[in-house]
């Protein structure tokens, strides 16, 4: 049997399961070597992103992709960029789709559907998020995770501007209580996701995208863990305006939530 027949015939197991596996949990990076042909690997992983002028992380974000996944992982960038982002991208050899601008959710949904490796995992390309956590990510999926989110507020995110971690935390509390199940980042870049999850529920958001893609599978009962993870400082320029996207986040967080408990 292969491993994704495999998987899915466990799917709704997990599906039972999904209540009691939601937070908190830290796992342990486990063998990523491919030894065991029933696992997923990082020639079985796609990392993508969105990039609006990221020249000044997106050398660093691709080599450390390279570095940590011995250059198994695709890298799939969807890019507004009027700098040398995307000259860059091609450079580390990863697979550049040009977009126009039009916000971190339309990039970051073409980026999702676009390639058609098994595990998907996103990340911004600001240099903020730890891809050494990558070995650990695909080991929770292997463990039988369907989604795998890193929450930067387990370890206090001190690197995040004050603002937006009070809003994060905001974020987290409002959907906690409309979910009905504890969540603790609702807002994190880097997540990996099993490809059918992605490709089953229709994304509806644009700045509040990464809101909705941990509640809608949540509230459809896949298994989804969060994974604390360290946060650093980002470099280079904010594409988010704190306020006009704060309120976006928190009205797709409602609508998104409601639409799921009432579907
Ligand atoms: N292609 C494309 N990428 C975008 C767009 N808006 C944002 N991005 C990318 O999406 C990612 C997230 O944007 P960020 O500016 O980091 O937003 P944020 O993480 O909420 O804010 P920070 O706390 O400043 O990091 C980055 O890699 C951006 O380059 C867009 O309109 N088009
Ligand atoms: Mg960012």
């Amino acid at each position: 049997m292969s491993s994704m027949q495999r998987r899915a015939n466990g799917r709704e197991d997990r599906r039972d399961e999904a209540d009691t596996a939601a937070a908190g949990t830290a796992i342990d990076a486990g063998d990523t070597t491919g030894d065991d042909p029933e696992e997923y690997t990082f020639e079985d992983v796609s990392v993508v992103m969105g990039t609006y002028n990221e020249e000044a992380a997106i050398g660093t974000v691709l080599d450390d992709i390279e570095t940590v996944t011995d250059g198994h992982a695709e890298v799939v960038c969807v890019d507004g960029s009027s700098d040398r982002t995307p000259e860059i991208a091609r450079e580390h050899g990863a697979r550049v789709i040009e977009q126009a601008p039009q916000g971190y959710g339309v990039a970051v949904r073409e980026a999702i559907l676009a390639p058609n490796r098994p595990i998907v995992v996103t990340t911004d390309c600001d240099d903020t998020y730890p891809m050494e956590q990558l070995p650990a990510f695909l080991a929770a999926i292997n463990e039988g995770c369907d989604v795998v989110s890193g929450d930067r507020l387990y370890h206090g995110a001190e690197a995040m501007p004050a603002f937006n971690r009070f809003g994060n935390r905001a974020f987290a509390t409002l959907a906690s209580a409309l979910m009905g199940e504890v969540v603790h980042d609702t807002t994190t870049g880097m997540r990996a996701y099993r490809r059918e999850v992605v490709e089953s529920i229709e994304w509806t958001e644009n700045t509040g995208l990464s809101a909705e893609l941990l509640i809608r599978p949540l509230m459809r009962g896949y298994d989804v863990r969060e994974h604390p993870i360290a946060y650093r400082e980002r470099a280079g320029e904010t594409k988010l305006d704190p306020i006009e996207g704060g309120l976006a986040i928190a009205k797709s967080i409602l609508k998104v939530s409601l639409e799921e408990r009432f579907r």
